[in-house]
């Protein structure tokens, strides 16, 4: 039977990781794939934060975004399409200690593992979610997602997608219990960097889409917020994602947002003229089921099934 215990305490000299303690198989995405950004950004907060590669793990799905655990030097699972997070769930229901990321693709969370995403943003267990949001199902060669947008071409609607397209931001802010809420992009490295290390700092569910370019096939949809900062709205707050000076000086079309104020992310995260980039949404009161289900959970199971046993004994005639 399963014992939960601190078996899993390792003695540890110590040690200062780098770089290299982090990087796992060489990347097998295309030349300009927005996914490595991403990758780059997680090996440098995990070298800042000296995570300990042996209590970290990276969770993910299906999907060119989902390869992700290979090219990390760290435990992974690469699972079921959609299914990253209730494996997540489970493992931080039983490991308080580990550092848990969870990458998805908008297939793999926003199609195939809606009900899952739901689920585990309103569990709001203490997990680091990364949406690589490109807008296509890319490991599928070309097929439309919940996030095409209307009229874009793919290998099955080539004449056009027909549906609106669903957003994740939007999405989660109605998700109740939702606990931390953010978009950036792949292309702003210092905001990728400091919105992706703000979520792991957060206690609890922190969802951060990622605007995700994809070359090979949807190399068009973010030229606009690319070639033209004042498609990019920058949230700012003093309780929002740190500024870089540089990112604060290039893009001035900016919008003081209070992440406490939930009608106003819902009302930002609708904004059709601009891609909002920053924090929508915070809340530290929000319960954790990791905690509040955390009672006893070093006790031996031999004094578990002992307390059991006890109680069962009472019903005895
Ligand atoms: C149960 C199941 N259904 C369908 C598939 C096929 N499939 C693999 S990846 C994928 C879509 C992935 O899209 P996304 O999550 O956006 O990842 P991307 O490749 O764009 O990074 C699909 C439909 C599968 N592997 N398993
Ligand atoms: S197909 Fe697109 S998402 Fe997949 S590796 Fe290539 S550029 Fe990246
Ligand atoms: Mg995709």
């Amino acid at each position: 039977m399963y014992e939960s215990t601190n078996e899993w305490d390792i003695e540890l000299e110590s040690r200062v990781c780098t770089l290299a303690d982090y990087k796992g198989a060489e990347a097998r995405w295309c030349p300009g794939c927005g996914d490595h950004a991403v990758l780059n950004a997680v090996q440098r907060l995990a070298r800042d934060k000296q995570l300990p590669p042996e209590k970290t793990v990276v969770l993910s799905g299906i999907g060119c975004s989902s390869r992700f655990p290979h090219y990390m030097s760290t435990y992974g699972f690469h699972g079921l399409h959609g299914r990253a997070f209730p494996v997540a769930c489970g493992v931080r229901s039983r490991r308080p200690d580990l550092h848990i990321f969870v990458v998805t693709g908008d297939g793999d969370c926003c199609a195939i593992g809606t009900a899952h995403w739901i689920h585990a943003i309103r569990y709001n267990m203490n997990l680091t979610i990364l949406l690589l949001d490109n807008n296509i199902y890319g490991l599928t060669k070309n097929q439309t997602s919940p996030t095409t947008r209307i009229g874009e071409c793919s290998s099955t609607h080539p004449k056009g997608s027909l549906l609106s397209p669903l957003s994740p931001i939007t999405v989660t802010l109605g998700i109740t219990n939702a606990s931390f809420v953010a978009q950036t992009v792949d292309w702003i490295s210092p905001h990728l960097y400091n919105t992706i290390r703000a979520a792991y700092e957060h206690p609890g569910a922190s969802f951060v889409r990622i605007l995700q370019r994809c070359p090979h096939f949807t190399s068009h949809v973010f030229d606009g917020p690319l070639h033209d900062p004042n498609q990019v709205l920058l949230m700012k707050h003093q309780r929002g994602i740190p500024l870089d000076a540089a990112v604060a000086t290039k893009f001035t079309n900016q919008v003081e947002h209070d992440p406490d104020n939930l009608a106003e992310a819902r009302a930002l995260s609708e904004r059709a003229d601009a891609y909002p980039i920053g924090l929508f949404y915070r809340n530290e009161n929000a319960l954790r089921y990791d905690l509040a289900t955390s009672a006893g959970i070093h006790v031996p199971a031999a004094q578990k099934l002992e307390a059991v046993e006890k109680n069962l004994e009472s019903f005895v005639i």
